[in-house]
């Protein structure tokens, strides 16, 4: 893949440099970045939380929604990663209240039949959304229940009529460090991009995603649209999304390029096999109570009958 097209700016940048997704944040570079922030939040307005956004109507699809009790709205709205807004888990809600979602256009290019541009009520015109209540875990080992609203990103990918060389998908997250303060800072090479094989983009069970409980997509959660792949460790779940892009060769993402020894392309959840710095086993379900929220992580986070086929011959002890 061509990097130059994908990134705008990549930082020579160390896995020891990198913070969480479980890494130590490296203090000179964490206090150059946190400088930036409170600063940004100060020009724009002031840090506190956005009211929450208008309802927005769906279904439920019932087959396609676990029974697990979903986690509050508080959590899922005060507990994000997206770095764009900082590292910590706050961040995204106390400053992605700066991020413009309107007008929102999403290019879809590369191995397709019409190449182009979407304005973001083109793109979701022809798709009925429903709501589906999926487990979410992310490889730091927390995990939440989450009633999102979209639709499968596969009714998308056919109507956008992929040629025979499409094998794979990227996406991209909108870059603007005026309103990103994060992308001030080198945590990753911004844009944030990630990717997907076609049939995992084809799979029932992955969703293109533009609200959360009956609601709009508050903006900390990726508003206006972005990427769930529920049998996946959460940072496949690219937010802000502004460009779909067919290719015939796997496409670079985000941590894998930070950290390629601990981040793989595929990174489906896996409890037997281990995050280099600690293990995949259990996790903790956020907002449980405190017996109930250790539990033992699920082989592709609870959904290996739906999508397990999809990996035959491949050897999933590696995750890369
Ligand atoms: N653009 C962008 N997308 C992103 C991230 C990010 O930092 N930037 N973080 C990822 C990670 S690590 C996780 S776990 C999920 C978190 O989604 P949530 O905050 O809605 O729970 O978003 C993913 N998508
Ligand atoms: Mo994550």
């Amino acid at each position: 893949m061509h990097r130059k097209y994908w990134i705008n700016r990549v930082n020579s940048i160390r896995p020891s440099d990198i913070t969480p997704e479980g890494v130590w944040l490296d203090r000179r570079r964490w206090l150059a970045g946190a400088a930036v922030l409170p600063l940004a939040a100060a020009v724009a307005r002031p840090a506190v939380a956005a009211p929450a956004p208008p309802p927005l109507a769906a279904s439920r699809n019932a087959r396609h929604s676990v029974d697990d009790t979903p986690t509050s709205w508080d959590d899922i709205t005060s507990y994000n990663n997206f770095y764009e807004f900082g590292t910590d888990k706050g961040d995204p809600r106390a400053h992605a209240g700066t991020l413009h979602v309107r007008p929102w256009s999403v290019a879809v290019s590369g191995e397709i039949e019409a190449p182009g541009t979407f304005t973001l009520e083109d793109l979701l015109k022809p798709h009925p959304l429903e709501e589906r209540i999926y487990r979410m875990r992310c490889v730091e080992r927390w995990s939440m229940v989450i009633p999102w609203i979209g639709f499968p990103l596969g009714d998308l990918v056919k109507r956008l009529k992929p040629t025979s060389r499409a094998k794979f998908v990227a996406f991209k997250t909108l870059y603007r460090p005026r309103e990103m303060p994060g992308q001030r800072a080198g945590w990753l090479a911004w844009p944030y991009v990630e990717g997907l094989r076609i049939d995992e983009a084809m799979h029932p069970l992955t969703l293109l995603v533009v609200g959360l409980y009956g609601r709009e997509l508050p903006n900390q959660n990726g508003a206006p649209l972005r990427l769930v792949v529920p049998w996946k460790y959460g940072f496949k779940g690219i937010k802000s999304i502004v460009s779909i892009h067919f290719t015939e060769r796997q496409p670079p993402t985000s941590w894998n390029l930070a950290a390629p020894d601990e981040y793989g392309f595929y990174a489906n959840v896996n409890p037997a096999v281990d995050h280099p710095r600690w293990s995949q086993a259990s996790e903790r379900r956020i907002g449980a109570s405190l017996f109930a929220a250790t539990r033992p992580t699920l082989p592709f986070n609870g959904y290996a009958a739906e999508v397990a086929s999809l990996y035959g011959g491949m050897d999933l002890r590696r995750w890369f």
